[in-house]
């Protein structure tokens, strides 16, 4: 077995495959590498943004991954973007903070008896990161800015990256079975009848920018707390990479919340401007339209944390894989044997609660933590409705609204909860969720907007430039 050691921030960008995991040390794990970039670039080429490979783009790349100074800014077309693998630091000493293992030293390589189940959330994780990029490839068509067309580039690219950040555990890691694995994740498309991504929110087609800005906020959200939990793995290369890609998760959220912050902005001027809440006519996205996307996207979004009672959910933190939200902030046991938690039910056809063993119920904790985290941008959208003076208040659905995974998979209920019958359900349906309509609508104003400094008229322009640059700034130069 050959030892790594990673104990470089710096990346080394002179090699085929930039990395700072001293890759070269490894030949047999840099060819396999190399061997998988081509079938990589193949695939971002075919499934990947369309019609941009000469476009050349203000990106960000990383060069050191310390939390100071590790993004570097420059004009690159996607193609030659370097992707590469990159760990975060490794910290000294450190234990396994929870679970059957707790206070051991963290694991280098892979526990054997574990192997099954890690591979399983590698394999799991990694698949979200291609399924993505693939869900936003027309996007590109319809940018309502060139600052914007610049951030959604950002974000392919960085989730090509953290593809690349899974496929390296994989190949490092797992031996012939891995790399069949990392195969795979470029076999698997999002929305193919015969080999669609694992989680079912992979699979729905994002064509439109307000379903852009829904996902960067509510889907890359998911990102933010799975990684977080993946993060306090006690294999430690995993918890490693997960924190590196946690940095740039940040700024596709922002992306997210500054995005439908600017819809509900210019939503806000148009309202005021004809004083009336229907400003279709106007051009403008209404706030009812608004609702009906939020309950869209964070409807799909909380089936992607699993039942609420899951064995593998209390696998997975038992073996020491897979931790909850800021571990090591909590301040319990870390074991759970004797802790319990609400989970939701249904008894006499409505949502009740129950308390059940901790262990079981970590799904719906991280599920529960989500929300929370969800109802933040909320309520700063609805603080600018409130001081604009507007009567209307955006809201989260309940959870048991609009389900496919878990207790409130096999019943309907409204957005607040209540349960009621399948005619009930058709009956309202259109005005909780986009209709063909609403959708056709949306799409009418998706019209490219190209021109420097220039935005679309449903979405106010950026606050301000990325990296100090002016929102006049060309951030796409297309040739
Ligand atoms: N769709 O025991 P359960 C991101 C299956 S996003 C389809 O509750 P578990 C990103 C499940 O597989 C973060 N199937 O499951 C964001 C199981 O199947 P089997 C992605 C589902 O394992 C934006 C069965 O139902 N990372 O990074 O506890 C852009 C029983 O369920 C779904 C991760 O997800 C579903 N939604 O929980 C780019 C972290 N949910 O065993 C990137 C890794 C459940 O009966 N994944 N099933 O065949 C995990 O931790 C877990 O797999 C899950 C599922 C939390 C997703």
């Amino acid at each position: 077995m050959i030892e790594r050691e990673y104990n470089m921030t710096k990346i080394d960008y002179s090699q085929t495959i930039p990395n700072n995991v001293n890759l070269s040390d490894d030949r047999r794990l840099q060819r396999a590498l190399e061997a998988w970039q081509p079938a990589f670039l193949n695939w971002w080429d075919e499934m990947g943004p369309v019609e941009s490979s000469d476009y050349e783009i203000f990106l960000r790349t990383a060069i050191d991954v310390s939390a100071k100074g590790w993004a570097h800014f420059d004009m690159v077309k996607m193609p030659e973007y370097r992707w590469g693998i990159f760990l975060g630091d490794k910290e000294e000493n450190r234990k396994i903070g929870f679970g059957a293992h707790k206070g051991e030293d963290v694991w280098q390589e892979v526990p054997g008896e574990y192997r099954a189940e890690l591979r399983r959330l590698i394999v799991t994780q990694g698949d979200t990161e291609p399924a993505s990029v693939e869900q936003q490839r027309i996007l590109g068509r319809t940018c309502p800015s060139l600052y914007d067309l610049r951030s959604l580039f950002q974000i392919n690219v960085e989730e090509g990256r953290h593809l690349w950040a899974m496929v390296y555990l994989l190949h490092a890691y797992f031996g012939r079975d891995g790399r069949e694995e990392a195969e795979e994740m470029l076999m698997r498309h999002s929305g193919d009848d015969d080999k669609p991504r694992i989680l079912e929110a992979f699979n729905v087609p994002t064509t439109d920018w307000l379903s852009f800005f829904m996902f960067t906020y509510f889907q890359d959200r998911d990102g933010k707390f799975q990684l977080n939990s993946l993060a306090e793995s006690g294999f430690d290369p995993l918890s490693r990479t997960c924190n590196f890609m946690l940095t740039e998760e940040a700024h596709h959220m922002f992306v997210g919340e500054s995005g439908v912050g600017r819809v509900v902005q210019r939503s806000i001027e148009l309202i005021k401007e004809h004083d009336t809440l229907d400003i279709r006519q106007f051009g403008g996205i209404d706030l009812a339209t608004l609702q009906k996307w939020i309950n869209f996207h964070f409807s799909i979004c909380l089936d992607l944390f699993g039942q609420e009672k899951s064995t593998n959910a209390a696998n997975f933190y038992n073996m020491g894989l897979k931790g909850r939200f800021q571990e090591m902030k909590i301040d319990d046991d870390h074991k759970l044997d004797n802790e319990v938690y609400r989970v939701p039910e249904i008894r006499d056809n409505k949502v009740m609660f129950s308390e059940v063993g901790a262990l079981t119920s970590i799904n719906e904790r991280l599920r529960n933590d989500y929300r929370d985290d969800c109802q933040r941008g909320i309520d700063r959208w609805n603080k600018m409705l409130t001081k604009a003076g507007i009567d209307f208040q955006i809201k989260l659905p309940h959870s048991a609204f609009h389900r496919n995974i878990g207790t409130f998979a096999d019943i309907y209920a409204d957005i607040n909860g209540n349960i009621i019958s399948k005619s009930e359900w058709d009956k309202n349906v259109d005005n909780w969720m986009p209709t063909t309509a609403d959708r056709a609508f949306v799409e009418s104003l998706m019209v490219p907007v190209v021109e420097v400094g220039k935005t679309a008229g449903w979405i106010s322009p950026p606050a301000r430039g990325i990296q100090g640059m002016d929102t006049n700034f060309e951030y796409v130069k297309f040739h």
